[in-house]
């Protein structure tokens, strides 16, 4: 039963230092080449908001051959129980799960590879209740069905859902912030996937805030985000707001940077 585990208490966690060509990461819009060096102080600043919370954080060396690889959300999954090696819906990316799968083989006594078709982590949303996979153009349904496998044979319960046209990721429009509240926006809520949950939308023009990440008793929010700040930290959470302009430029927020588990 997924009811038991907590989804949010995190005392381990593995991230991947950028390499240099993570200027030349993927991106929907192009506004411009993010910076290396601000890219870098973005993930440092990650790391210290990660271990200030209590977490200790295992980082791997930069993979220039994979510039979107600092995003280790992307090619695995990881729980207490164990990890789940994903099959990563775009081609640039697919080197990257053999990349981790050592590491997670070294932590993890057991590691289930994903059987078929394509799943992206950033589409995958840990609840009390079920694990949420967003259908999207990264994950396709028989992928999702063999994770539905995989995440039985862990214990936990999968549950497909369908992501917004046009949103990268379903966790690019969602959060969990409690186990009972999702942060979210307006479009993704209209879809009616957090029916069973409290819902706070984000305000019309902070969408990418909804990417927030909840470690241990805080809540990490991107600083640009003022609106959202305002609305969760008058909402009793505390807010811990991290820089994530040039990340952000290669359509990423603040889930996609590290793997996350309770050891
Ligand atoms: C990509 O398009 O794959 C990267 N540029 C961004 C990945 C962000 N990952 C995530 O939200 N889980």
């Amino acid at each position: 039963m997924t009811g038991n585990l907590s989804v949010f208490a995190f005392n381990s966690a593995i991230v991947r230092r950028p390499g240099k060509s993570v200027v030349r990461g993927l991106r929907a819009d192009d506004r411009g080449n993010p910076s290396y060096e601000g890219i870098l102080t973005e993930h440092d600043a990650y790391v210290a908001a990660l271990k200030d919370a209590g977490v200790e954080v295992q980082i791997l060396e930069p993979l220039e051959d994979f510039p979107d690889s600092i995003f280790v959300e992307d090619p695995a999954l990881v729980f207490t129980e164990g990890a789940i090696l994903l099959n990563p819906g775009v081609p640039s990316r697919a080197g990257e799960t053999a990349a981790i799968a050592p590491v997670l083989r070294d932590r993890f006594e057991t590691v289930l590879p994903l059987t078929g078709g394509y799943v992206d982590g950033g589409d995958v949303l840990s609840t009390p209740d079920s694990v949420m996979i967003g259908l999207s153009a990264r994950t396709n349904l028989e992928g999702a069905n063999a994770l539905i496998g995989c995440l039985a044979e862990l214990g936990r319960k999968g549950l497909i859902v369908e992501t917004p046209a046009d949103v990268l990721h379903f966790k690019s429009d969602c959060s969990l912030l409690d186990n009972a509240t999702i942060l979210t926006t307006k479009r993704l809520s209209a879809s009616g996937v957090f029916t069973k949950f409290r819902q706070i939308i984000v305000p019309d023009g902070e969408e990418a805030a909804a990417n927030a990440l909840r470690v241990n008793d805080r809540v990490f929010i991107g600083i640009d985000y003022p609106g959202t700040i305002d609305l969760l930290t008058g909402e009793g959470y505390r807010v811990i707001c991290l820089p994530i302009s040039e990340i952000a430029r290669i359509d990423a927020g603040l889930s996609c940077m590290s793997l996350r588990w309770h050891a």
